[in-house]
């Protein structure tokens, strides 16, 4: 079914529209940093030429962001977990070496070509050049040879190119095999440098034994470090765990990514159980409900929504704004330059003196912005955890009321047999049947009503900020006019707006949910700016949206928390001593009384981690702020102590700078705009799809 959905999707005459263009989009927006890097590079000639100190302008960006055209997805794990397995049965095709001793040699990247065709590389960088090679010779070389005494070979290569004509690598979409990690040094380092290079981390691990310790502290909270936000968690070889104990290890494996997850920041945790090699060999034989069993159809289409949707958006959108960024500083930079120029040292040293206390009050207020901020937040974290804490006091007197339903028979079959593996069977579904709809109810209640909060709270942030921000700006300007001696041309509105826009104002039209989406990816939190605009709401709260993108599952939105442990401790020993229960049919009872004190136990618990998390998101999005206004003021005053250590002599070929430096604000100007168009259906397609 998955492989169905992934063929009429790959094949459809028109994807998702920002998809389109791929190439071309990357080549535009590559053209515009060119222009960018250009300019950069002949104005600081003309500020700083001999290389002297202090005049280097830096884009800020690196370049090569721009040159690769693809959205790259690499398979990490610990060795033996299922990568290459897991890769061949999304490809329907055993491409990649697996067995039960560690495998794979060294990174490949798959990618789309017509027709099959390799490349061996002895390094990572690829700088001592390619040896082209069959498939068959690629198999050979990417697969762990072992000596005589039974030692893994030190292979020749340290990368593969593949091209393979298959539909899942079409659209620009790349997936890497990796050599296992804690296996060897060697080839561990091989694997961790190429983390670098990809966009996104498929993590496996095996169901047997998920989520070690050193697989979270080493690795993913690697991966976590080097910006990656995009992780989907595969728990692996699921078939190898028994029916009754399939529950505990999921919930298990849930709780350590939420846990995970939670700690660095709540990202959007995507966790999937699957069996690699059932879903290989379905694949291969043809066998639909093999494969179906097999769960690798919930991967795919949430690899799918997230390639096609999300992929784009969060490559372009991200890269735009951030080329846009960097624009408007070079430009005020060399207008500053400019300005600056035209004084002589004598002028500008007075200048500075005099300015010393319009420079504390800068200071001062950009401190007190921040202090504003970060009291604001405060409140709102407190607020948002007692009507959390409240909310779910309410609910526990609820629960004794709600229909949960269980498997067909469950209980009475565990009545009758009274087996262990029965009880314990029941006691999971009893317990999960709880929790989800303990979780849905959370879900909404966060949604609709801890959202709104947040939003309103902001709304007041924005209003109480907006006028310091002005009277900031304003008193900046005065400064800047003071020292360069000319108005600048810096859009004053820059930070009002997106304020504005952050909080939701100033929009017609649009209705309470729609707050994150449209915070300027400057202010976002990174797990926002990860997703792209589309993704983002789903993080701030935007649940529904986030479920039916099939980005996240049900209950990972909101911590779930000690609850469904403690629930389940409360509901084990119940059933161990059940006969009295089971015999008068109240199981459910006494299982929505226990379920019930332990979410009212815990209320203040849950309320606290919750609250903590939104306000840890927001403090990363608007912390930013009083930071942009610290670094504005210093780079004005960086540019008049520069000019008054180099003392310049010339006024003719000062003059002459100055006229170069205006010529290169203009080509910025030019640059800026064409990045604004860029962005224009990208913002658009965002505000459709809410
Ligand atoms: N039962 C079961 N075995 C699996 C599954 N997936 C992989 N295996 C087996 O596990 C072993 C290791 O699989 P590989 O795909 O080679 O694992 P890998 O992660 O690529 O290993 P390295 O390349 O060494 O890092 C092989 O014997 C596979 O057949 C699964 O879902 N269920
Ligand atoms: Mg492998």
């Amino acid at each position: 079914m998955a492989q169905e959905n992934r063929r009429s999707t790959a094949g459809q005459e028109s994807p998702a529209p920002q998809f389109r263009g791929w190439s071309e989009n990357i080549g535009t927006l590559r053209s515009y940093y060119q222009r960018l890097q250009q300019v950069a590079g002949e104005a600081a000639a003309v500020i700083a030429p001999q290389g002297s100190p202090g005049g280097a302008l830096d884009l800020g960006i690196n370049g090569a962001v721009f040159e690769r055209e693809t959205f790259r997805i690499m398979v990490l794990g610990e060795f033996s977990s299922g990568k290459s397995t897991l890769i061949n049965a999304l490809l329907g095709k055993r491409l990649l070496p697996t067995k039960a001793n560690p495998a794979t040699a060294f990174t490949t990247v798959l990618r789309w070509g017509e027709t099959e065709r390799a490349w061996l590389y002895r390094d990572g960088d690829r700088r001592s050049g390619e040896t082209a090679v069959t498939t068959e010779e690629f198999k050979r070389e990417v697969a762990l040879q072992i000596d005589a005494k039974g030692a893994p070979r030190t292979p020749s290569f340290a990368l593969a190119i593949v091209e393979q004509p298959l539909e899942l690598l079409r659209r620009s979409v790349e997936i890497v095999d990796s050599a296992g990690i804690n296996e060897s040094s060697d080839r561990e380092l091989v694997t961790l440098r190429y983390l670098e290079e990809v966009d996104a981390v498929l993590f496996v691990t095996d169901a047997g034994r998920p989520f070690t310790l050193h697989e979270t502290e080493n690795y993913l909270s690697r991966v976590r470090k080097l910006g990656h936000r995009d992780i989907f968690f595969v728990v692996n070889q699921f078939d190898r765990i028994e029916e009754e104990e399939r529950a505990e290890v999921m919930s298990r494996c849930r709780n350590s990514v939420a846990e995970f997850t939670g700690e660095s920041g709540g990202a959007t945790p995507n966790v999937f159980f699957i069996s690699a090699l059932q879903a290989l060999r379905a694949r291969t034989d043809g066998n639909e409900e093999a494969l179906k069993a097999s769960g690798i159809g919930q991967l795919e289409s949430a690899l799918e929504v997230f390639c096609m949707r999300d992929a784009a958006r969060v490559k372009f959108v991200r890269l735009a704004e951030f080329l846009r960024h960097n624009a408007v500083n070079l430009r005020v930079r060399l207008h500053d330059e400019g300005a600056v120029l035209m004084k002589s040292t004598a002028e500008l040293r007075e200048l500075l003196d005099r300015s010393q206390s319009t420079q504390d009050q800068l200071r001062a207020s950009a401190d007190a912005i921040r202090d504003i901020v970060s009291t604001k937040i405060l409140g709102i974290e407190n607020e948002l955890q007692l009507r959390f804490a409240a909310f779910l006091t309410d609910i526990s007197r609820e629960i004794g009321g709600w229909h949960v339903t269980t498997g067909p028979g469950r209980l009475t079959r565990a009545v009758r047999s009274f087996t262990k593996g029965g009880r314990v069977a029941a006691q999971h579904e009893l317990m999960d049947a709880y929790t989800v709809q303990l979780q849905e109810h959370m879900q909404v209640f966060c949604a609709q009503e801890l959202d709104q909060v947040i939003e309103e709270r902001q709304g007041d942030l924005v209003r109480q900020l907006e006028p310091l921000i002005r009277a900031h700006a304003d008193l900046l300007d005065k400064l800047r006019a003071e020292l360069t001696g000319s108005q600048s041309e810096r859009d004053q509105n820059y930070l009002i707006y997106t304020l504005a826009i952050a909080a939701g104002k100033g929009k017609a039209g649009r209705d309470g949910r729609r707050h994150s989406d449209d915070v300027p990816l400057m202010f976002r939190p990174s797990s926002l700016m990860a997703l792209g605009a589309g993704g983002g709401a789903v993080v701030a709260g935007g649940a529904t949206a986030a479920a039916a993108a099939g980005l996240i599952s049900l209950g990972l939105a909101v911590p779930p928390v000690g609850v469904a442990v403690a629930i389940g401790a409360a509901i084990g020993p119940l059933l161990a001593s059940g006969a009295v229960f089971f015999a008068d049919g109240k199981l459910q009872t006494r299982a929505a009384e226990e379920f019930a004190v332990h979410v009212k136990d815990s209320a203040a618990q849950t309320a606290r981690q919750y609250a903590g998390s939104r306000a840890a998101d927001l403090r990363e999005m608007w912390g930013g702020i009083s930071g942009t206004l610290h670094v504005q003021l210093q780079d004005l005053i960086g540019i008049v102590q520069r000019n008054i250590e180099e003392s310049r002599q010339d006024e003719q070929a000062k003059a002459g700078m100055r006229d170069q430096l205006y010529a290169f604000e203009q080509r910025i100007t030019d640059v800026e705009q064409h990045i604004a168009t860029f962005l224009q259906p990208f913002v658009s397609e965002a505000e459709r799809e809410q």
